[in-house]
């Protein structure tokens, strides 16, 4: 295992590899995919021979993405590639259980920018102060001269602004509105993937929207504010996993709130947790940890093999005792 702190490494080391798969985290947002597909068509412009798989496949409300037919979910047999490519995942465990069946490969390459990172690669650049894994790759890109399509640059531009939640969260800095403006430069069009982006929602999710006003809750201090979903309400509205990402941000926006949390039941007797901090004095991603879990300060997550009830209960309890007086 060896750190590498530098892109033109990485670029270095790709003319020894000529078949190359291009992954990302399981259930994944729009860092993960937009990076995903603009690495894939940086390196088949290169000449290289591109896979693209997630072990979700491509979430139907992320099928805005330029290109985004190039990714498919993994056969479940054997392949081999001389390099695999793994970005925005912290860990291997994150690319799912199909997707680390279904290929072999001498040589990883991990790009990301989770804290938690684990450096599972043979190469690893991790820069945790990147709000995105599309902003490290952008960096990379054109300080490498790589030219860069307006397919990839909306791709990037995607990646960086969703995970920034639209230029907002803390790691955002000059450097990314400096990268942005070199995308917009190299072609996004901001008003039509803005819409795609957040003015596109299914009805469904709008329902879930509605359901989630109704119910969530707000601590007595008003600090926490928070929001479950059974599953048996979840299929009521005929909801896709990708349905309740984001649903957590509406709570997060109330005044005062510090901590936002989402319950969501899944299938097994399990419960996703969701966790957004408004505040310093609170670690999303360290909380989560205690859990299995992991992510970022001030985003995080975790899946509890417990009861929507216990859950709810035990998790409301940890935190109110973890805020401070
Ligand atoms: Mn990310």
């Amino acid at each position: 295992m060896s750190v590498t702190n530098s892109f033109s490494e990485i670029c270095k080391l790709l003319p020894q590899a000529r078949r190359i798969l291009v992954v990302s985290h399981a259930r994944p947002d729009g860092d993960a995919l937009g990076s995903t597909l603009a690495v894939a068509l940086w390196l088949k412009s290169e000449g290289h021979q591109v896979t693209v798989w997630n072990e979700d496949g491509l979430p139907e409300k992320f099928s805005y993405l330029p290109e985004s037919s190039l990714l498919s979910r993994p056969p479940g047999r054997l392949q081999h590639f001389d390099a695999v490519f793994v970005l925005d995942t912290a860990n291997k465990e994150r690319l799912g259980k199909t997707v680390l069946a279904s290929f072999e490969a001498p040589l990883w390459i991990a790009l990301d920018h989770h804290v938690s990172n684990d450096q599972f690669g043979d190469i690893n650049f991790i820069d945790a102060t990147a709000p995105a894994t599309g902003q490290i790759l952008a960096e990379g890109m054109l300080q490498e001269g790589i030219i860069i399509t307006p397919a990839m640059a909306t791709n990037l531009y995607v990646a960086i602004s969703t995970d920034t939640g639209s230029f907002q969260y803390s790691q955002t800095s000059a450097k990314t509105f400096e990268i942005a403006a070199s995308l917009i430069r190299a072609g996004v069009n901001v008003e039509a993937i803005s819409q795609a982006m957040y003015a596109s929602q299914p009805w469904r999710r709008f329902e879930l929207l509605r359901h989630a006003l109704t119910n969530v809750q707000l601590s007595p201090d008003g600090r926490v504010v928070s929001f479950a979903l059974s599953l048996a309400d979840a299929l009521s509205f005929g909801i896709q996993p990708e349905d309740t990402e984001g649903i957590i941000d509406v709570a997060r926006s109330v005044e005062g709130v510090m901590v936002a949390v989402f319950f969501e039941e899944l299938p097994e007797g399990k419960v996703r947790l969701s966790l957004r901090s408004k505040t310093e004095a609170f670690d999303a991603a360290l909380f989560c940890s205690f859990y299995g879990g992991g992510g970022h300060r001030m985003a995080a997550g975790a899946r509890i093999a417990s009861s929507l009830e216990k859950v709810e209960k035990e998790v409301l309890a940890r935190i109110a005792a973890t805020l401070p007086p």
